[in-house]
């Protein structure tokens, strides 16, 4: 089948849960996003463990802000638990991010998709494009709950940078609009992982997506 552009926000505590549901959705996706609630509730093994299950890349969302040290040190095991992608906030500035590049491939947010997005971290929009232009990560973090931002940050962005953007299905995004304002991947969580049939509610997905493209 594929080449898939959707990512599976498994934002869950229990092991179990987690690789079942990712088994059972895998054939949807392109990536599995690993955040906090798994960390904590599962331990560091589950990157290792989401790989071996799926055979998908791994994202970590760890949304890293810290000193480039403390930075370092947090990604440096991460990656070597199997991590392919890193997510850290551009916020506290270049040395920071550079420390998570220089590891392995990073996703760096620019603009974030929940309404307290527009407080702090808009206003800081255009320097965050700056700094990904400059820097090259491999792709940046953008709104699906605001399509037209979606495509002003495209709009900015060097071409082969991508735009990953997280907000589909229960933050009220759509996924078909923000593939049409030029997303290159869509995040989704909960509208996958509480479904009764998360296999199901992927493919969904995955289809709505594919008309687009
Ligand atoms: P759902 O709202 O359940 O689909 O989950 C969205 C996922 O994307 C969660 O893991 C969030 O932590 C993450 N996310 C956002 O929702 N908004 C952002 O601006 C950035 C992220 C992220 O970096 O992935």
């Amino acid at each position: 089948m594929k080449e898939s552009r959707l990512i599976l926000a498994l934002d869950v505590y229990e092991r179990e849960r987690a690789l079942e549901i990712a088994e059972r959705t895998a054939e949807y996706l392109w990536a599995v996003k690993v955040n906090w609630p798994l960390i904590i509730g599962s331990g560091l093994k589950i990157i290792t463990e989401l790989k071996q299950v799926t055979g998908l890349p791994i994202i970590a969302d760890l949304k890293l802000a810290d000193i480039p040290n403390t930075n370092r040190l947090i990604a440096s095991k991460v990656f070597e638990a199997g991590a392919d992608y890193v997510i850290a906030h551009g916020f506290v500035g270049r040395e920071s991010v550079k420390a998570v590049m220089e590891l392995g491939e990073t996703i760096i947010v620019v603009e974030m998709s929940h309404p307290g997005a527009g407080e702090f971290i808009q206003p800081a929009t255009d320097g965050l494009i700056e700094l990904a232009n400059e820097l090259g990560p491999f792709g940046v973090i953008a709104p699906a709950t605001r399509p037209e931002r979606v495509a002003y940050i495209r709009s900015k962005l060097r071409p082969e940078i991508k735009v990953i953007t997280p907000g589909v299905g229960a933050q009220g995004g759509k996924a078909e609009e923000v593939v049409k304002a030029g997303a290159d991947y869509v995040i989704v969580g909960r509208s996958i992982y509480t479904s009764k049939n998360p296999r199901e509610s992927a493919r969904r997905i995955f289809e709505e997506i594919k008309e687009v493209v």
